[in-house]
């Protein structure tokens, strides 16, 4: 069987096994929200999107909105209009991060939920010191850890923390993993999934339609009201950042009407409870630890599962008629 062949079938039953959802579909309960949405056709006229604005470096075609070009030193972004108000939310954001560096290429690209919108600055052509949620899809890597780039990481700003670039914004994370999404000829995209604070990042980068975890954090404290944003820098480095679809679905979550009371509006941005989860594999390899399940290694668990239950069943059996034997031989 061909690898693809193989993977289509290893995929299809993971699916089935671990009831896994097809990253095309909306997630359950979700209701698109045109307000926060980018599709295609972005523009009827080429210079301005309904919802939307842009600047510096940002450009809008009929296929994608390119944030960067394939040259030094560009920035650009877009940014919702309309604050959010809504508590539990996903975002599905299809993206294609390409060049002609086979490894050599920055910086990435940043996805923003913050207070402030449209400020350009050196957090992947954002500003720092932002206040409210960072999600960076950084490809160069500026400090010295010992693994293989691109990484996907997450900080939540209050404002005043630093975004520390030179590593990478290892101070400050909440939690990253490593992923290969560059240069992929299949559609790449990031599912962002925030649901009573607690915020969930998970990836399909390797064109098997599901997806696979990378960032979960429980206890993350976002006010309502502010701004969606996506960015993208080059430095001496440089690649194409585009941007081809951006889905936000609003979360049907039951709440008591105490919870539903509540004013989200005010509090501070933070995160409470947990340390940093972090779902790197250090050995460099550029894959995941734990969170994602190969076709191998899935095999294995299947293989394990059905000889579990086959020793279950004959011990079963064997004690059973012990049992039936030693009845017998008291009546007797
Ligand atoms: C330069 C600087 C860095 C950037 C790299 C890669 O060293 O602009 O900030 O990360 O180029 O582009
Ligand atoms: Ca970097």
């Amino acid at each position: 069987m061909g690898k693809a062949a193989y993977y289509f079938v290893i995929s299809i039953l993971a699916r089935a096994i671990f009831c896994q959802e097809s990253s095309r579909v909306p997630p359950e309960g979700g209701f698109l929200k045109r307000e926060y949405s980018l599709s295609k056709p972005y523009s009827g006229n080429g210079m301005t999107i309904p919802f939307w604005d842009f600047r510096d470096n940002a450009m809008i075609t009929n296929n994608f909105i390119s944030l960067t070009t394939n040259h030094q030193g560009q920035l650009g972004s877009v940014w919702s209009k309309i604050p959010c108000h809504l508590r539990d939310w996903e975002i599905h954001m299809q993206f294609k991060i390409f060049g002609g560096g086979r490894t050599l290429a920055a910086d990435g690209l940043a996805i923003w939920y913050t207070y402030s919108r449209l400020t350009p600055g050196p957090v992947f052509g954002s500003r720092d010191e932002f206040e409210g949620l960072g999600i960076f899809l950084d490809t160069y890597k500026n400090g010295d850890q010992p693994v293989t780039f691109p990484q996907i990481s997450a900080m939540v700003g209050n404002g005043s923390t630093k975004y520390d670039h030179m590593s990478d914004g290892q101070l400050n994370s909440i939690g990253s993993c490593l992923g290969s999404f560059r240069n992929k000829d299949y559609d790449t995209t990031i599912a962002i999934r925030y649901v009573r604070q607690r915020l969930t990042i998970k990836v399909d980068i390797d064109g098997q339609d599901t997806w696979r975890e990378c960032i979960d954090v429980p206890g993350v404290q976002l006010p309502t009201g502010y701004f969606f944003g996506v960015s993208a820098a080059t430095g001496d480095l440089a690649d194409n950042h585009h941007l081809i679809g951006f889905k936000f679905y609003e979360l049907d979550i039951t709440r008591t009407a105490e919870e539903e009371a509540e004013d989200w509006s005010t509090i501070k941005p933070g995160v409470f409870g947990k340390p940093p989860i972090d779902n790197r594999d250090d050995s460099g390899t550029g894959d995941y630890r734990n969170t994602s399940i190969s076709g191998f290694k899935l095999f294995l668990i299947i293989v394990c599962a059905l000889l579990g239950v086959g020793v279950c069943v004959v011990v079963g059996v064997v004690v059973f008629q012990k049992r039936q034997e030693q009845n017998r031989k008291r009546f007797y």
